[in-house]
């Protein structure tokens, strides 16, 4: 019998999580020469981990039994996390663009010169705004400060924002409208104590899967579940009411629910006549929302929204959690707020048990938000249109206030000024637009457009093959700093290895581009700890407050949550004890909003919804994940979910090979026929590139507000290819050579044919 031949790299990941596979072959069980404990570098959970180093090499790691909020659990992606560091694709050098061989390497002197010369002269030549800035919101808190800095002093441009646009932004808002301040309202550990527990648009199971521990706490403590998404997803399977909403029909829905609230006498008058404003207007605004009528809009039976109502209504505790599939809409803002009012008019915020959050995506979504990294925005959450904000931060930072740029484009509009031909020059860091914005084939053109593209990245994504200069920066080992997860804690992440080859840390090469840039005196750091200190210096006085926390105090307590006013301040865990909110009068403001439709509806032409998001085992645009074989075993490409009627109907069995297209664009993919999902609705996964990108078409309209992409809701048709092979079929036929889980390979520039998994 043939022997079977596994390619040599899949090996590399297959083995247990604490034994690691060396290079030279069998297993790496010597003892580590240290432990560092730190945390997870994907969601915003930010699992406490320690890591196992050896000869500066990551070697294995234990889940953190001191971290209260993971308790030595980790999720599928936290145990594959420190692959990284090894992996052949870590970019080891800056890289300049070569039109023979696609990259070459290049010294750091010399990508660094290439660069500035390019902001040089096309600032001269276009103005100040023609360079643009993209940050992100893997980085940490010490980074998202610095790039706020760079992009206002070094780069004096306006335009400068961040990946969390794509993600965080319409929580943000609603927060800030509703409350004046932007965070959860309560620490998770206030899960297990409410008696009931809305989870709106979160497929938590599978994308914060640690924090499922608090929910089933909750029920055992008595707590009713109720899971709102067009898909029965893990959680939803084991919820007490599940109300299968069509996407982008929230609003209605929460005010279908507020409207039994009201009609039942289940609102805390006394609350909301002392507490809040605009509650008249919420209630004439729901008054039309009969079950009757908000189930023809929603596609939710009148029956269980009144039993959402008898649910929801009379506990004296409860918990509203909400992620992006209410967020991610052209109305994302008008969603959560419409949510919001459940919370308010009930009176359930700021004691225990009670409460909200919008479940914070990626790992440092909170803090990566909160530090002047955004358009509209200057340290300590300030607003950068506000004259006394601007007049306090130019003093902190030493220059006039006139030198400071106001409001900016966001992240998306940054891309469509690119393509407008208005922006020229681009940097970069620790975001992958390409494949996560919508419409990629409007992303792509626009990045063909770009006098200069300079990324850094420790890997090299698929935006970055369109840059002129790479820039091989940090990863989250290789570094240290802090991060804020969902529930507003700021946690410290050590250091355990230092960047392979001539690598850089992220904080080391913005430092070095402000100098050459001539701004040295403003960016002269010994490290990311000085920069901590003049972070939270910065916010004193701010909303956003972190001017009570050191490293060492972060890690003497496990985290300290902000606002932290000063070295005696606990901290605050729970936002608003004495009832009084962050608005200019103290109270919660409310909003009723008329549903209106998404921005592209079904029609003749694309009659099926289209939906995307994420699944357990793949993270974000896939970069890093993508290349843990492992991962890929276990999800290895995008295929397109649709419930058994929808596939009757179009003559579709589980494994046919579809073509699934908008407007915009088209993808092919196998079908996964499942039970679980709306029979309107299409989900795809979004975290492949090119020609296996969900983006390819998504509707790149925004929210008027947050300026989100509308990522939750197009139009779509699906068809089956008649003579492509079936692919469960094709695969059952090979099942001893599994698809191998090699991981990508290093690509030089070509970008058309290369699909990499
Ligand atoms: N495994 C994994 N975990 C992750 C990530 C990852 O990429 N992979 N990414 C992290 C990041 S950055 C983020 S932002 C979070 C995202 O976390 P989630 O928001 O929980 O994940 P999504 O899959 O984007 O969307 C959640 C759900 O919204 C539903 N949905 C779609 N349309 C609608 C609608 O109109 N209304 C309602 N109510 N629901 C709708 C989808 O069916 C889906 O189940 O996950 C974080 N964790
Ligand atoms: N269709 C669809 N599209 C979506 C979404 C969806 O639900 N559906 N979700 C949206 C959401 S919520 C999000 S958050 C975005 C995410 O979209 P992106 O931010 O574009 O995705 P990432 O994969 O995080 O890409 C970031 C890049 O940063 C690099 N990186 C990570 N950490 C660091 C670091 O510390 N330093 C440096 N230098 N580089 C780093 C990674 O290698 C990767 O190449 O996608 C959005 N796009
Ligand atoms: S739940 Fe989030 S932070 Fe925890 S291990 Fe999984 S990806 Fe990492
Ligand atoms: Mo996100």
């Amino acid at each position: 019998m043939a022997k079977l031949a596994l390619p040599e790299e899949s090996y590399a990941d297959q083995f247990g999580p604490h034994l690691n596979y060396t290079p030279e072959g069998g297993w790496d069980t010597r003892e580590p020469d240290k432990l560092v404990d730190t945390h997870c570098c994907f969601c915003g959970v930010q699992c406490g981990i320690t890591l196992k180093v050896k000869e500066n090499r990551v070697i294995g790691f234990e889940p953190r039994e001191d971290f209260p909020v993971n308790e030595g659990k980790l999720c599928p992606k936290g145990v594959k996390r420190y692959m990284q560091n090894e992996h052949p694709d870590r970019l080891k050098s800056p890289l300049i663009a070569d039109p023979l061989t696609g990259f070459r390497k290049a010294s750091w002197d010399e990508a660094y010169s290439k660069t500035v010369d390019e902001i040089n002269r096309i600032q001269a030549k276009y103005g100040k705004d023609s360079f643009a800035f993209l940050g992100g919101a893997s980085m940490t808190n010490e980074k998202a400060y610095l790039n706020g800095k760079f992009a206002r002093i070094a780069l004096q441009t306006a335009n400068i924002d961040y990946n969390g646009r794509l993600c965080m932004v319409s929580a943000g808002a609603a927060n800030k409208i509703a409350f004046g301040i932007d965070r959860a309202a309560s620490p998770w550990e206030d899960i297990p104590k409410a008696k009931v527990i809305i989870l709106a648009g979160t497929n938590l199971a599978e994308c914060f899967p640690v924090l499922t521990k608090f929910i089933w706490k909750a029920r055992d403590n008595g707590a009713k579940i109720i899971v709102i998404d067009p898909r029965v997803t893990p959680i939803a399977r084991t919820a007490d009411l599940y109300l299968p909403v069509k996407p982008g029909r929230d609003s209605a829905l929460a005010n279908g629910i507020l409207h039994q609230l009201i009609k039942n006498n289940w609102t805390d008058e006394g609350f909301l006549a002392n507490h809040t404003d605009g509650w008249e207007q919420v209630a004439e605004t729901v008054e039309k929302y009969t079950p009757e009528y908000t189930e023809k809009i929603t596609g939710v039976p009148a029956a269980s929204i009144i039993k959402a109502g008898e649910l929801w209504g009379p506990p004296e505790t409860s918990m509203l959690l909400h992620a992006r599939g209410i967020e991610h809409h052209t109305k994302g803002v008008e969603n959560v707020l419409s949510y919001m009012n459940l919370v308010l008019a009930t009176g359930r915020i700021g004691r225990e048990g009670c409460g909200y959050g919008a479940i914070t995506g990626q790992g440092n979504g909170q803090g990566g938000r909160e530090h002047g990294q955004r358009c509209n925005q200057l340290p300590g959450g300030r607003d950068i249109n506000n004259k006394d904000h601007r007049e306090h931060i130019a003093n902190f930072w030493g220059v006039e206030e006139s030198s400071l740029p106001y409001e900016g484009l966001t992240a998306c509009e940054i891309i469509d000024a690119i393509e407008e031909g208005k922006i020229k020059g681009l940097l970069s860091i620790s975001f992958n637009p390409l494949v996560s914005i919508p419409d990629s084939n409007r992303t792509r053109k626009a990045l063909e457009k770009l006098e200069y593209f300079g990324c850094i990245d420790f890997f090299m994504n698929e935006t970055a093959r369109y840059a002129d200069v790479v820039m091989a920066g940090s990863l989250q080992e290789e570094d240290e700093g802090t991060v804020t997860t969902g529930e507003g804690r700021c946690v410290k992440l050590n250091q355990s290895v230092t960047p392979p080859g001539d690598a850089k840390a992220d904080w080391k090469i913005i430092c070095d581009l402000a100098e050459r840039l001539g701004k040295k005196d403003y960016f002269d750091y010994t490290g990311p700890g000085q920069i901590f200190d003049e972070l939270a210096r910065a916010s004193a006085g701010g909303v956003n407050d972190y001017s009570g926390m050191s490293w060492e105090r972060i890690e003497q307590e496990n985290g300290v949550f902000w606002p932290c006013k000063g070295e005696s301040h606990p901290g605050t865990p729970r936002l608003f004890e004495d009832k009084k909110f962050y608005t200019p009068n103290g109270k919660a403001q409310m909003k009723g909003f008329e549903y209106r439709p998404p921005a592209e509806d079904v029609d003749a032409e694309y009659p099926i919804i289209f939906t995307t998001g994420r699944v357990v085992s793949q993270y974000l645009s896939g970069t890093q994940t993508r290349r843990i074989g492992s991962l890929v075993d276990q999800y290895p490409e995008p295929l397109c979910e649709l419930h058994p009627m929808l596939a009757d109907h179009l003559g579709i069995q589980d494994g046919d090979i579809l073509k699934v297209s908008s407007r915009r664009g088209h993808i092919i993919l196998p079908a996964q026929v499942v039970k679980t999902i709306r029979p309107d609705t299409v989900f795809i996964p979004y975290h492949w590139a090119d020609k296996k990108a969900a983006n390819q078409l998504t509707n790149r309209e925004l929210d008027p507000t947050s300026k989100i992409p509308e990522f939750k809701v197009c139009a779509c048709k699906v068809e089956k290819i008649e003579d492509a092979p079936n692919k469960k079929y094709e695969l059952a036929g090979q099942i001893a050579g599994k698809p191998p889980s090699s991981p990508i390979k290093f690509y030089p520039k070509p970008p058309e044919h290369l699909s990499a998994r």
